[in-house]
């Protein structure tokens, strides 16, 4: 998949945005602030693809969000319009169109023009910052072909319209209304965006969010076709945790939540347990996902063992118990989201996405302490479910030492060989070298033979592999393939040992049949580096090979296609080279086991030529979501998601 990077200009936009001859410093200033956004869209808004583009509502909504984070706004409207614009309207304070004494501009027009200026007005406490929000509405502006903003303030309709973010005239009162709020029109721009269509479900997870994290939110996206679709939970990070787990079995009747507040922050919890081994921690600050967690998640753990651990020894529950708890033994099952509300969030961490803050990790740890032991003390059924599951989990992984001790030597996964079965490569630069994980032995051997064998090494898998969704720990070390997995990865494994810093591997590449086997050992195997490995997702190195569908021949000349369109175009074309008297001859590739090795090499493997998916987790949510319905035990909602999902799924030959 290619990606623009962060600092490549964008080709073919425009730049010179012609300047009347009156424009002052000021102007100037503001212009170069457009015009470094549209050169640099990536910089801004992470990149000029789908997910770029979906982030110019985010930043819209955010502003709304800010208001309701005062206690301001209580109403988010999102319309996706039939033009391809995206309406966002608040119920806040409106923005402000008084005349800034120094600019001789409206506060409106700033907020608009001025790149930054965002996060100069007093916007209320709590901040969105992480990440790439809060860039502000002037950005969005700068990236839309059009864009036009009603206030509603003061019994007042104000008016201004920009095109690629310059002010078509002042801002214009147009009318009278007893409404307040701000209402944003945008039409993203064609000529920097490569994608413009926005997509209802990406839009609807992120809305269905925010309106679990903000209880008083009502939430209302309405797509082209004018049908809504209302988001608004009375139960707030209860109904989150309940959505998460819904198809999962849960162990309480419901979940146990926790409010409190210290000096400026507020802290909120959710939990539950479930019948499941893994676990599944939500974390926010601000709104904002914290995917690398930080000081409120470390806050957390320490209270909810701590706590937990303490009600336990005090009314003698783990008495037949002969082995102390340890952190890990409460994660199992544990379904929780933390949010947490920050004045001045530090974000740090690769992707910016981890809380810096060390007093949040003390308030945290303190307000949980506090209110876990309370009701533990008034739930004390509750307690006897929890510290079941937990001494459930001692219990395993106990089993699991003694396993690896009976067999008297190291584990293997601490062992220094590799796999007999790999086919490894000779140069030893992880970062220049490829594992190509594939289904079956004869495609691996098509694989070992057509590879360039100095950096890139083979590892063909039996059959399926475990399905990890619903295996404890030492029964996945039990199984071969994902031994094997481990093994020649380097990465070592679980929570102590993993480290990405051992991977012998720049890239790791699944590479599957284009059939129904195909895709289930791929999910296997991504349910496998999603639960156990995710950091080698996040850091990029996951890829899944395309290999082509199609050989399409006629006479001496031949080409591979990759879907269904291609095919025909191909065809199509040799029929009128051939002057329609070709007789073409097309061959479907049902497994890799049918391309020679050549082929393989060519079409599927050679870096010059082939094309590989980069795996990635955009909302580890959604991502939880997926896998637990379709690995989970549940065998209902696995079906509706198929029933549904069915039509997005190309490529397989059902
Ligand atoms: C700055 C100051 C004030 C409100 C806003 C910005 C504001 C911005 C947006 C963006 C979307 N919706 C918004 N609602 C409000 C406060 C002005 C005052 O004190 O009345």
């Amino acid at each position: 998949m290619q990606e623009a990077d962060i600092n490549t200009p964008t080709p073919s936009i425009p730049a010179a945005i012609p300047v009347p001859s009156s424009y002052g410093a000021n102007n100037i200033q503001v212009l170069d602030g457009i015009e470094h956004v549209r050169m640099r869209p990536a910089m801004y808004i992470g990149d000029i693809h789908s997910r770029g583009l979906h982030h110019l509502i985010y930043e819209i909504v955010d502003n709304s969000i800010d208001e309701t984070l005062g206690g301001f706004n209580d109403y988010i409207f999102v319309s996706l319009n039939p033009d391809g614009s995206v309406t966002v309207i608040d119920r806040g304070r409106g923005i402000p169109v008084d005349i800034h004494p120094e600019k001789q501009k409206s506060a409106l027009e700033l907020v608009m023009t001025v790149i930054g200026a965002g996060g100069k007005f007093d916007k209320g406490a709590y901040k969105v910052s992480g990440g790439l929000h809060g860039v502000g509405a002037s950005v969005v502006n700068a990236l839309s072909e059009w864009c036009e903003v009603e206030v509603y303030r003061d019994g007042k309709v104000y008016f201004q319209r920009f095109e690629r973010g310059i002010p078509q005239g002042d801002v214009k009162a147009i009318g009278s209304s007893d409404k307040r709020g701000t209402k944003t029109t945008f039409m993203p721009d064609h000529l920097i965006f490569k994608i413009t269509e926005f997509r209802k479900d990406i839009i609807i997870d992120r809305m269905r969010e925010l309106a679990f994290l903000n209880k008083n939110l009502s939430i209302t996206v309405q797509d082209t076709e004018g049908e809504q679709e209302i988001f608004h939970f009375e139960g707030g990070l209860k109904e989150f945790v309940q959505f998460t787990d819904q198809n999962r079995l849960s162990l309480l009747k419901e979940p146990v939540y926790i409010y409190g507040e210290r000096d400026t922050t507020i802290v909120e919890i959710a939990l539950q347990y479930n019948d499941t081994y893994q676990e599944n921690v939500f974390s926010y600050v601000n709104n904002i996902n914290t995917q690398e967690g930080g000081t409120h998640v470390t806050g957390f753990r320490k209270a909810l063992t701590r706590t937990l651990n303490a009600y336990a020894q005090k009314n003698d529950l783990l008495k037949n118990l002969k082995l102390a708890l340890t952190g890990d033994d409460f994660k199992e099952g544990l379904t929780a989201v933390i949010s947490v509300k920050v004045a001045e969030p530090q974000f740090e961490g690769q992707t910016k996405t981890k809380l810096g803050n060390s007093e949040t990790q003390s308030i945290v740890e303190t307000i949980l302490n506090e209110q876990l032991s309370e009701y533990a003390e008034s739930n004390p059924n509750v307690l006897k479910v929890i510290i079941e599951k937990v001494k459930g989990a001692a219990m395993s992984r106990e089993a699991a030492r003694k396993a690896k001790e009976l067999t008297r030597r190291k584990s293997v996964l601490e062992s220094s060989g590799l796999p007999g079965k790999l086919a490894d490569c000779s140069i030893n630069d992880p970062e220049h070298c490829e594992l190509y994980i594939v289904e079956g032995d004869s495609a691996g051997g098509s694989a070992k033979q057509g590879r360039d064998r100095s950096f890139q090494a083979i590892l063909p898998l039996k059959g399926k592999i475990l399905n990890v969704e619903k295996a404890r720990l030492h029964k996945m070390l039990e199984n071969e393939e994902i031994k094997t997995i481990i093994l020649a990865l380097g990465t070592s494994f679980g929570e102590e040992e993993f480290s990405t810093e051992k991977l012998r591997y720049g890239k790791i590449i699944i590479m599957t049949d284009a059939d129904v086997d195909g895709a289930h050992i791929r999910t296997l195997l991504l349910t496998f580096f999603f639960r156990h490995m995710r950091a080698l997702i996040d850091a990029g190195r996951v890829f899944i090979a395309q290999p082509p569908l199609y050989l399409v021949k006629s006479g001496k000349e031949q080409q591979y296609a990759w879907d269904d369109d291609e095919r025909n175009s191909i065809s199509e074309s040799m029929r009128k080279m051939q002057k329609g008297k070709a007789n073409i001859h097309i061959q479907r590739y049902k497994g890799l086991g049918e391309m020679n090795p050549e082929q393989l090499w060519s079409t599927t493997m050679d870096p010059a030529h082939r094309s590989l998916l980069l795996v990635s987790v955009e909302n580890a949510m959604e991502a939880d979501h997926v896998f637990s319905t379709l690995m989970g035990d549940k065998v209902e909602p696995r079906r509706d998601f198929i029933e549904k999902n069915a039509r997005y799924v190309r490529r397989l030959d059902v």
